[in-house]
Parts: C-alpha cells; structure tokens; sequence
C-alpha cells in the first residue's frame, strides 16, 4: 500500500488544541435526563479536552429527541456555528413510539445537515433498556456524548478544510 493510502486508513485521535476556534452548539434531550445529561457531560469534556473554548460551547435543551431535528435547524439560522451536536436517548417501549421517533430523527438531522451544509451530529441512544443505556452514558461502553464530540471536531475541520 503506498504511503498516502495508509495515511487514509489512520484514525488516530485528534490532537489537543484542534478544537480551539471552533463554535459548537450542543442540543439536548430532556427525556430520560439522567442519561442525557451524561451524554451531555461526555460531550463538553470531550470538546474542552480538545481545546475548546468554554464560551464557543452553546448548550440547548428541547422537551424529547425528537425535536433535536428543529433544535438543530433554529441554531443553524445563526452561520457562526460550525457544529451541531444532538444528543438523545430513546429507550424501547410497549409502542412502535421508538420506530417512529427512531427514524424521524435519523433523517431529521441528516436533512438539516444537508439542509446548512454543516456538520450535525446523531448522538442518540437507541436502546431496548435504560441499563443499555447507561453503560453507554458513561458506563462500560464509554460515553457516546464524548465520541460524539471527537466527531464534530473532525468534520467541522474537514468542513473548514473545502470550505
Ligand atoms: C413521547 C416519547 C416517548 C414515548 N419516548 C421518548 C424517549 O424514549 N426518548 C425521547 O427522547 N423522547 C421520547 N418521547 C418524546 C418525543 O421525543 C417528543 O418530545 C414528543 O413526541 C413530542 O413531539
């Protein structure tokens, strides 16, 4: 393989400091808080361990996940943004609820990143219990807040990379 495509098959983490400059909105679910709030957490860390600044991180809350969709798309109205980080937990129930938010969210995001061209981030948990969920808030399986912030950083900077 020439050395150029094993450039691209290198995924290392991104360095401190990437994050410096960069303007990120976090939108916030308030259903099953608990654990959207350590996504939440997982998220600022994950952009201030990054260099971040704590006055570039624009926190906002919505009622249920599936409004991250209009969330994302009022903070998108201001352009000084280069980000948007959804952040979500919707847990199985008794109705085909799950489905229809599921999928309303899926596209709803993919749609508004399109829709500003700008990076917009499905930091949603999709779990059939809250335990799943939990391991995966800041439990055994990591904090996804957090891997949702890597990603941000990475495709804001591509972003700017084409601009
Ligand atoms: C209604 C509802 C249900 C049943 N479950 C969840 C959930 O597990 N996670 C979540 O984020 N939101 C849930 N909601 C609320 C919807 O996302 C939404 O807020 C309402 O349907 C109003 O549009």
């Amino acid at each position: 393989m020439s050395s150029s495509l094993k450039n691209l098959s290198d995924f290392s983490h991104l360095e401190v400091g990437h994050a410096a400059g960069l303007k990120v909105a976090i939108v916030v679910a308030q259903w099953n808080a608990q654990i959207t709030g350590a996504l939440l957490d997982g998220a600022v860390n994950g952009l201030l361990q990054h260099g971040a600044q704590e006055h570039d991180i624009e926190v906002v809350q919505v009622p249920g996940s599936y409004e991250l969709i209009s969330g994302a798309d009022i903070i998108l109205r201001d352009e000084s943004f280069d980000a948007v980080i959804c952040l979500g937990c919707v847990i199985q129930g008794e109705t085909r609820h799950f489905d229809f938010i599921c999928d309303a969210v899926g596209h709803g995001i993919a749609n508004v990143a399109l829709k500003y061209n700008k990076p917009v981030i499905f930091g949603v948990l999709t779990t059939d219990n809250e335990e799943q969920a939990l391991d995966r808030a800041g439990g055994k399986h990591g904090n996804k807040g957090e891997e949702a912030a890597i990603t941000a950083i990475q495709m804001a900077l591509l972003s700017h990379k084409y601009r």
